[in-house]
């Protein structure tokens, strides 16, 4: 599951080291738009410097099969998104997110914690420990993606803020700035986008904090500079651009349990057996797959998104029809 970057962002095209696999290289090379390959999309990323990834053959299994060979492109990654921020539409975001200031960026802790205050993007994510993990995202929506995030586990970002005993769950803000997030005159949802995990979820060392993906930074429609990401659970819990982290001791309200309680939960693990009010969530298709017939591919779901070995102890004992 592990790629290891072992350098920050730094290093030129001709560092990208032999070690790493064909594949692997050949798609950060597409991506980097070296090939020729580039297309709209991937030359709007901002020109980033390349990263050194060094891949450890084997890694990245999901249910058994490898993840590497079934990355979703750049394209779509950058340019199907949801960030209501920026309009509700899936070309909103990439169209829209220009406006985004995203350097300089500081992000307040507050709350339970013996490090409060205010932080650099930097200061709260090591660059040199940055790794490359490919997950497979699932929105509520009933479609998936496969993403070469780059990042931290946010237990390394935790750890560094000290939580106190009190501190039972970690709570997540998004900016609110009307002049740079231009949907938010859109009361869609009550500004800012809010999110939380319990603290033994956010401590799952599968949870990361991600700041780039492909080996670049994060594009502003992905959540520069920095988000949320957690696999096991639907997209929604991915917060994007975050400015507030704050340690607490009772369970937040999050955007869409404010939103729309019956139908999202705090929770929100992947679970197949418990369908949206409004669809199944039994299958799901893939982005940028199509079958022979035109269709676009659909996948069956499985429970916790494929991750279970790594995280359904975190539930045990509890109903998780009723924990949605
Ligand atoms: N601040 C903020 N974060 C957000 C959202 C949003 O609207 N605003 N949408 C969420 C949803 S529903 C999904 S599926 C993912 C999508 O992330 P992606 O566009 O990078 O694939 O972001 C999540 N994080
Ligand atoms: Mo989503």
């Amino acid at each position: 599951m592990l790629i290891k970057i072992k350098n920050s962002w730094d290093l030129k095209e001709s560092d990208v080291t032999s070690e790493a696999n064909f594949l692997s290289r050949r798609k950060f090379i597409q991506a980097a738009g070296i090939m020729g390959a580039g297309t709209a999309a991937s030359i709007m990323v901002p020109s980033m410097t390349n990263a050194q990834i060094a891949s450890k053959p084997g890694s990245n299994k999901y249910d058994g099969r490898d993840l590497a060979d079934q990355q979703t492109s750049l394209d779509d990654i950058m340019s199907y998104n949801n960030f209501y921020e920026f309009g509700v539409d899936k070309g909103d975001p990439m169209a829209k997110a220009h406006t985004l200031i995203t350097d300089p960026w500081s992000v307040t802790v507050e709350g339970h914690c013996e490090n409060p205050g205010e932080y650099s993007v930097e200061d709260l994510v090591d660059h040199n420990a940055l790794e490359e993990r490919i997950y497979r995202m699932r929105c509520v929506e009933a479609w998936s993606m496969v993403i070469p995030w780059v990042g931290v586990s946010l237990s390394q970002v935790i750890n560094k803020l000290k939580p106190t005993a009190k501190a039972k769950y970690i709570y997540f803000e998004t900016l609110v700035d009307k002049k740079q997030m231009p949907g938010q005159v859109n009361r869609v949802i009550r500004w800012p986008y809010r999110e939380g995990l319990r603290m033994d979820e956010a401590m799952n060392p599968l949870a990361i904090m991600a700041v780039g993906l492909y080996g670049r930074k994060l594009t502003k429609q992905n959540g520069a500079p920095l988000r949320m990401v957690v696999p096991w659970k639907y997209g929604f819990k991915g917060i994007k651009s975050i400015v507030k982290i704050s340690f607490v001791e009772k369970q937040p309200v999050s955007s869409w349990m404010r939103l729309q309680s019956e139908e999202y939960g705090f929770y929100a693990n992947v679970n197949p057996r418990v369908s949206h009010p409004r669809w199944s969530q039994s299958k799901e298709r893939r982005i940028g797959e199509f079958t022979g017939i035109g269709g676009l591919s659909r996948q069956k779901t499985l429970m916790f998104n494929g991750y279970g070995e790594q995280v359904a102890h975190l539930y045990d004992g509890m109903n998780l029809r009723r924990n949605f």
